[in-house]
């Protein structure tokens, strides 16, 4: 058992926390911030989306998500230093005041709560979800493989007691449906799809079901370099950038494919620091270095997105 302990940006916070802030920052900030719930895990905790910009009609939005993966603890630490980065600099740094004011940030804190708090209370390396299936004494789905992209083509697994497993079928799992109906009921607002991951220090668009090239592939790889240069001028991070296939390995079912497939053009998987020295265990005090370094990647393509 882990005890709930305060908050802090500069630290991994456990879930409770996390759901405390959640609640905490939309109600100090209620001109920016508002949160919703877009539904329940397996074992049935409140899956929320905080939407922050704002308010104004017809706005275009950028989806942003964290914590796909129970282990990739840094992940979760970024959104909330999002959400922090942009109530704290609105109306005084004028990149993020034009953000807000001219479209809306949807973030999802946690998507993987079960696999969290599953890490904090038994097994720190955890990746899946906690949920249990028929005939299978393993547990947890991979919410990476569970999407309609390709599913369980290439690079996940049938097998239920593997770490890439794809599910019984596509948005098997409660999580992944609650993601993907929100989008689905957004689409005509949603101009970006970011999803945070770690670790490798990648910037990574479609495709990763296929070797196949998005339609605008010049467009995306020349933004991604771009991004990963501005990243890089902070402390010198260097990231690499391409198709997930090519660049990483092939693997099915992923968010950032669906997105791209349901039109949203612009379709990102970030793969945080390190490169392996530390791995999923990220010392806390690389959170604000990394964070810092990753808002101004997320920043220019907000920026490319407002343009475009
Ligand atoms: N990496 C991703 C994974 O789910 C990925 C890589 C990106 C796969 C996009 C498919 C689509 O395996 C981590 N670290 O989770
Ligand atoms: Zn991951």
């Amino acid at each position: 058992r882990v005890r709930a302990t305060g908050h802090s940006y500069e630290k991994y916070n456990q879930w409770e926390t996390i759901e405390a802030w959640t609640e905490q920052v939309a109600s100090e900030n209620p001109d920016l911030i508002s949160r919703s719930a877009i539904g329940t895990t397996f074992l049935g905790n409140t899956i929320y989306l905080l939407k922050v910009g704002k308010p104004g009609s017809d706005k275009p939005a950028i989806f942003m998500d964290c914590g796909f993966h129970a282990r990739e603890w840094i992940s979760p630490a970024f959104c909330q230093w999002f959400v922090r980065e942009a109530v704290r600099t609105y109306g005084r740094e004028r990149h993020m005041t034009e953000f807000l004011d001219k479209l809306d940030f949807y973030v999802l804190p946690v998507v993987n709560i079960d696999g969290y708090i599953y890490t904090w209370t038994t097994n720190r390396m955890w990746r899946k979800t906690r949920s249990t299936k028929a005939g299978s004494t393993c547990i947890g789905t991979d919410l990476n493989r569970n999407f309609a992209a390709g599913w369980c083509r290439i690079g996940a697994s049938t097998n239920p007691c593997d770490e890439t497993y794809c599910g019984s079928a596509a948005e098997s799992e409660k999580e992944t449906k609650a993601v993907a109906n929100f989008i689905r009921n957004h689409l005509s607002s949603i101009k970006a799809y970011l999803t945070i991951h770690s670790y490798s220090q990648m910037m990574l668009y479609p495709y990763s079901y296929d070797y196949k090239l998005p339609k605008n592939n010049v467009e995306l790889n020349a933004l991604a370099k771009a991004a990963v240069k501005e990243l890089a001028t902070l402390h010198g991070t260097s990231y690499t950038y391409g198709p997930g296939a090519s660049t990483i390995y092939p693997a099915a079912g992923g968010s950032d494919d669906w997105a791209y497939d349901q039109g949203i053009q612009y379709s990102f998987t970030f793969e945080l620091r390190d490169k392996g020295r530390y791995g999923f265990l990220l010392p806390e005090s690389q959170i604000q270095p990394t964070c810092e370094e990753t808002m101004l990647a997320i920043k220019y393509v907000t920026s490319y997105v407002l343009e475009h």
